[in-house]
């Protein structure tokens, strides 16, 4: 492929990275090469690297700022972005070049990579998107920036002990961070809490307490391309007037606990994804992410313009879910308050500017936050968002007369429930586009969450259908599979996935075929040696390796999977001499810290592990494994060795999910409901090549209306009745009898919310049918390869091209 940076510098040649990776080992990390440690070699040839990012990256900076386009600010609470060096060397193209050079250091590049910490700055699907929509506008030329929290603690690092969760901190940055640039003089005040007041027509908000807000930068590479953006991150900092007024005083260790207090703010990640809670630093700490970003915002504007007035032409910002939605508030308080715009004038202007993606339906989720509280921290805020909603209920009731109902479902403020902001709510109404994340989760969200709206802003709705970057998660996860399709259609399906249709005339291919399914096993291959080097279970590669790896939750039905799992035990046990597809079956998932459910069911996957890994009977047959301490380099690992996908959700509830496209992308068949993604992936790769199982969605809602009872299935189903009672009686737990009575009660006797039994018949039947196709390698292998084949549309690089033309209106920077 010719490639498309203008030319090939010389400092990108071999000989030149392996005279500035010795370079930097010495005069940056004032290392002796023959004494220095892996990490030291790992810091030495990352900085090597980044030398020749920022170069390109200065570069594409001032053409966007010479072109004065209209740019995008992605705000987000998360940002999942692995590791990073091995995507930059992708995005040079200097894979080979590095690991020769290290080579002849007597260096293993792959030995370093390992070593590179995996940030954990996000939950899952949420974080992992918006690093992948970063990947996309930057390979795409896009003018874009990321916004998100340098938090010193990412996501917690869990451990099973005992068959346990376990949680340790993630000090991330222990080592320093060599991606990093920080931006001494980029700082900004950030205010809490103090009081308002009124001085003629002019409001002040007085006696605040002050964090300063300091930006570090990381360049965001693009695929093959000179075209870079820049995700920044703030951190806190205490601001030093407060704490040397006390420490003035003579009052030091108040001073240090001032200035610990503050610097909280960015401390830790809530590692929480599901279950909104009010607590009052989350608050903080969205509102620190936001004020500092729009200040921002603002500053870098008027440098370029000299003017407010063209905000709404050039700024664009949108909002990952309502995590970050008090950037409305404060968008209109900066240019009311400060810039002495009018009140119309600046709702105007940010109803233009800001646009909502929203990522689930589920009430529990959603973010509302107590107008005490509010009130309390952020005065003037809550007085901006009462106005913004007495001006919106006001033109309503003029629509609307006689509609009281409609008026109280979607006031702001929720008057029914100890007075709560609905923040949702306010990202509708200040906003011009809100998106859900696949085609049935938008549907549904304009039927359910958001009817209401839907029929006052009809136009203001849209779907944008999830992706995922086929650079990291196809060209870097899986070489074997990436040299198989580069040699059938050539490399360009890196930056245009929809290529990876020529594949499709290989489908009855034998040789084609055997080449796509050696790939599976070489990969499968490294991930039975990672699971015997750490969890000391040896797995057969040739088995079916059926995957579940996602957040721990209720709607994500792990549970289901484990009865799957301990009825079919039961079926070997029955008759261990039948011919039975071999199968590993794989978890892995983090659980919220106080998620007491959930924490159960990684215990019962690890009770169920204990005895079916050891009794001799099952053997190779049946094998389960829990993964700990799930992340973005272990899905690398994982994915690229699944055979079946397990995307079991309860129809209605996952909005999208993306490791399903991952999974396919990298040739797994899919077992799943027609829940978010999975139905537009079934259109995509054909009923066929797909196991689709389960009520609908709308099945599932009838069946809740019309009285669900999971107890019918419990005692109609003589297998689901035996294996509930084996989890309910500790059969794989003797020791604690007792353990799971709770989750077998819930199911049975509370509703059994997520319809798991409802499921579990054809669940367990198209596993059946899982079994009979995998034991005809030839016909799983054209299923793989044809779900291969039809995954171009799942890019991220589509989402984006969607987003930059039906939401932020933003055009190709030219370089
Ligand atoms: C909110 C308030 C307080 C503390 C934490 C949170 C919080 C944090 C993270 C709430 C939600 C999240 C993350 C949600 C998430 O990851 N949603 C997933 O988004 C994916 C990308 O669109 C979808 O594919 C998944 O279906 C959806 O579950």
């Amino acid at each position: 492929m010719e490639p498309r940076v203008s030319y090939r510098s010389p400092e990108l040649s071999e000989e030149a990275l392996k005279h500035a990776i010795a370079y930097k080992l010495m005069f940056t990390l004032g290392k002796d090469p023959a004494l220095a440690n892996k990490h030291e070699w790992l810091n030495a040839t990352l900085f090597a690297v980044r030398d020749r990012l920022v170069e390109r990256w200065l570069k594409a900076h001032r053409a966007r700022i010479s072109q004065e386009g209209r740019q995008v600010y992605y705000l987000s609470m998360e940002f999942l972005i692995g590791r990073t060096l091995s995507n930059a060397l992708l995005s040079l193209g200097i894979y080979d070049d590095v690991k020769a050079a290290l080579a002849e250091m007597g260096m293993e590049l792959e030995e370093l990579i390992g070593e590179e910490n995996d940030p954990g700055l996000g939950n899952g699907g949420l974080g992992r998107l918006a690093a992948c929509f970063l990947d996309s506008l930057a390979t795409q030329g896009l003018p874009g920036r990321g916004y998100g929290i340098r938090y010193d603690y990412g996501m917690f690092k869990q451990n099973i002990v005992d068959g346990k969760q376990m949680e340790s901190p993630d000090y991330w940055l222990e080592y320093g961070n060599p991606w990093e640039f920080e931006r001494h003089k980029t700082r900004y005040a950030v205010q809490f809490g103090g009081r308002i007041q009124l001085e003629g027509k002019k409001t002040r908000w007085l006696e605040t307490e002050e964090i300063i807000a300091v930006a570090f930068d990381q360049i965001i590479p693009g695929y093959d391309t000179d075209a870079m953006n820049t995700l920044r991150l703030w951190s806190a900092q205490a601001s030093s007037e407060i704490n040397l007024g006390k420490f003035n005083q003579g009052d030091y260790f108040a001073a240090v606990e001032d200035k610990n207090h503050s610097e909280n703010v960015s401390r830790v990640l809530y590692p929480d994804d599901s279950t909104y809670c009010g607590r009052e630093l989350r608050l903080r700490q969205e509102y620190f992410l936001v004020s500092a970003t729009v200040q921002d915002i603002l500053a870098r504007h008027y440098q370029v313009y000299q003017t407010y007035d063209n905000l709404a032409e050039k700024v664009a910002i949108h909002l990952n879910d309502t995590h970050p939605v008090l950037s409305i508030p404060e968008f209109m308080r900066l240019l009311i308050d400060v810039h002495k715009f009018s009140w119309e004038s600046a709702f105007e202007i940010a109803c233009q500017v800001f646009s909502y993606t929203n990522h689930t339906l589920m009430s529990e989720a959603l973010e509302t936050w107590p107008v005490v509280m509010l009130g309390k921290i952020l005065p003037r805020h809550l007085q901006i968002i009462f106005e913004i909603n007495d001006y919106f209920l006001k033109t309503l009731q003029e629509q609307y007369p006689d509609d009281l109902g409609l008026l109280s479902r979607t006031s702001i403020i929720d008057e029914s429930n100890g007075r709560q902001v609905r923040m949702a709510w306010l990202a509708v109404v200040a906003s011009h586009k809100v998106n859900g994340v696949s085609e049935l989760h938008s549907q549904l969200m304009v039927e359910s969450l958001f009817a209401d709206f839907a029929k006052i802003f009809p136009r203001r709705f849209i779907n944008v259908t999830n992706g995922v970057t086929p650079r990291r998660w196809l060209a870097l996860a899986n070489r074997p599979l990436s040299g198989v399709l580069d040699h059938y259609i050539g490399k360009t399906w890196r930056t245009d996935l929809s290529q990876l249709s020529d594949m499709k005339e290989y489908s009855d291919h034998p040789l084609v075929l055997q080449e796509v399914s050696k790939a599976k096993l070489a990969n499968k291959q490294r991930l039975a040696d990672y699971i015997a080097r750490e969890l000391n279970v040896v797995v057969n590669p040739h088995a079916l390796f059926d995957v579940q790896i996602k957040r721990i939750h209720e709607y994500k039905r792990q549970l289901m999977n484990v009865m799957q799992v301990i009825g079919r035990y039961n079926r070997i046990k029955a008759e261990p001499q039948a011919e039975w597809t071999p199968r590993v079956v794989i978890f892995a998932g983090k659980a919220a810290s106080a998620y007491y459910a959930a924490k159960h069911i990684i215990h019962l996957i690890n009770d169920v592990a204990k005895v079916i890994n050891n009794d001799p009977q099952t053997g190779d047959k049946l094998k389960i494994v829990f993964i700990p301490n799930y992340s973005v380099s272990l899905a690398q690992l994982i994915i690229p060795a699944a055979d079946l996908s397990e995307q079991i959700s309860l129809a209605g509830t996952e909005a999208s999910g993306t490791s399903n496209m991952k999974f396919a992308l990298n040739g797994a068949l899919t077992i799943g409901t027609l829940d978010g993604a999975n139905v537009e992936m079934r259109e995509h790769v054909g009923e066929e090549n797909i196991f689709i199982f389960g009520n609908t969605a709308q099945q599932v809602e009838t069946l809740r209306r019309n009285g669900y009872n999971p107890r019918e299935y419990y005692e109609q189903d003589e297998e689901l009745h035996q294996v509930l009672t084996q989890i309910g009686t500790g059969a794989f737990n003797p020791d604690e009898p007792g353990r799971y009575r709770d989750l077998v009660d819930s199911l049975i006797n509370f509703g059994d919310h997520y319809q798991l039994l409802a499921d579990y018949r054809s669940y367990v039947e198209c596993q059946g049918r899982v079994d009979a196709l995998y034991s005809n390698q030839q016909a799983w292998n054209t299923m793989a390869l044809l779900n291969i084949a039809n995954m171009g549309y799942f890019s991220s690089d589509r989402t984006i091209r969607d987003y930059a033309e039906k939401i932020w209106h933003i055009e190709k920077t030219n370089l």
